[in-house]
């Protein structure tokens, strides 16, 4: 029997009721069952609306012209900044970057803090179940500079080997970098753990939060991360702004990233004077409706509460767990409930992932198939692809019903 979804303290009648993209039927007759929110989320009105109210009230461009409605316009800019500090309890709103997405903050860190720091032979620590966006930067570094990459291997059951990290750790490496949670197999991992090893050998971090701050409660300094990567589209905010957050004394020391206007204090024909941060590593005209849109979704967030959205998606992944082993040729990968978040990817005995999705998308059921930008990972358990269903708090156990039931379909068009 599931559990009521009342259970667990958020009120998912009135969250859908926010979110119109999911009032649609995708074919005649199927209503549309979003499950891909680990690749983007849906946006509700609250966040659509704040970025139309800027644009109807207050657009201007920002830290520039001495008029109301530019100061207006840095205001919500700004504000949105502060918010963002205060979700993952950032020491201060200048360690907060905005960056275009999760990728440019991983790759601002490599080109800036990797390129005036990093040696060749200097060791980066990744792992084998990273996101192209946290393998490709380094991959780029050690053909630039000839630095040296090693990765903490992923056990069957999609858990990271901590005991193979320790061995690594004693080959003097200057960072680790790592996902806090997997996209493709879900596992939290270790974080706090894994960056405490990491200090105690002498190297910096950077976590990987794309798939963490939308769906847990994450405190840099808590963690005492040294850098730390996430997007705005993955938690209910709009595309094209990311955040970098870097302990202050780190970015200070980095040299920018772009040049242009903005970033600078002072400009001579032949040098430039970098500004303070977080001006320093934000160039050019930055994307300040999509600011104004995170700041909504962090207070949305917040209003439904960071513990609650983390309780009510394990309460919906445990129920998909156990109701996707009732189907016969459904293999999922990754750990069990309690070591992972919202997500879910299997292959199908005898039947291609792309063909999976397919059917599943004939009866309004949006699943992601392929290699989810971890192909490394992918030839790690010797697949090309899998299925994947991510969970959001818009999501209800009756909808991973309708999924089951797609999956029976799908075994009953393959015999
Ligand atoms: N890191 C992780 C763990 C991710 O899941 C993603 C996007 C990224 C980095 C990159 O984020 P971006 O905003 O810079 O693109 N993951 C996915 C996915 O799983 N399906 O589509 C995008």
């Amino acid at each position: 029997m599931p559990e009521p979804e009342n259970a667990v303290q958020i009120d998912v009648k009135k969250i859908i009721q926010d979110f119109p993209v999911l009032d649609q039927e995708v074919h005649p007759g199927k209503k549309l069952i979003y499950l891909d929110s680990a690749a983007t989320s849906q946006k509700p009105v609250q966040v659509t609306g704040a970025m139309t109210d800027y644009y109807h009230r207050a657009n201007a461009n920002i830290h520039r012209g001495i008029h109301a409605l530019a100061e207006t316009a840095t205001d919500m800019y700004e504000g949105a900044r502060e918010k963002v500090a205060f979700l993952i309890n950032a020491a201060t709103p200048s360690e907060i970057i905005y960056t275009r997405n999760t990728t440019e903050s991983i790759n601002l860190v490599a080109s800036s803090w990797g390129r005036a720091g990093l040696k060749p032979g200097d060791l980066v620590i990744l792992t084998e179940m990273e996101h192209h966006s946290n393998l490709v930067p380094w991959q780029m570094l050690a053909e630039t500079i000839g630095i040296r990459l090693e990765f903490i291997p992923v056990s069957q059951d999609g858990l990271l080997d901590l005991q193979a990290y320790q061995l690594l750790l004693e080959e003097d490496p200057k960072l680790v970098a790592f996902m806090h949670m997997s996209n493709v197999l879900g596992t939290i991992n270790p974080a706090q753990k894994i960056i405490q090893l990491a200090h105690q050998a002498g190297a910096l971090t950077l976590v990987d939060g794309a798939q963490a701050v939308p769906h847990f409660p994450v405190d840099v300094q808590d963690l005492d991360a040294d850098f730390y990567a996430f997007s705005s589209h993955k938690m209910l905010g709009p595309t094209g702004i990311g955040i970098l957050y870097g302990k202050k004394h780190l970015l200070e020391a980095m040299p920018p990233y772009m040049g242009g206007g903005d970033m600078i204090k002072r400009v001579k024909l032949r040098s430039f004077a970098p500004n303070d941060l977080p001006h320093k590593f934000e160039a050019g005209t930055p994307a300040i409706a999509e600011a104004v849109g995170l700041g909504a979704a962090v207070d949305y967030l917040s209003a439904v509460g960071m513990h609650n959205v983390a309780a009510y998606e394990h309460h919906l992944t445990k129920y998909a767990l156990d109701r996707l082993a009732e189907v016969p040729g459904v293999w999922v990968f990754g750990p069990e409930a309690n070591q992972k978040g919202g997500v879910a990817s299997f292959t199908f005995e005898g039947v291609h992932p792309h063909d999976v999705s397919q059917i599943l998308d004939a009866e309004g059921i949006a699943v992601r198939a392929g290699h989810h930008c971890a192909m490394p990972l992918h030839e790690k358990f010797k697949i090309n692809a899998t299925s994947r269903a991510s969970f959001y708090i818009y999501n209800t156990t009756a909808e991973i019903d309708r999924l089951i039931d797609g999956l029976y379909s799908v075994k009953k068009i393959f015999g």
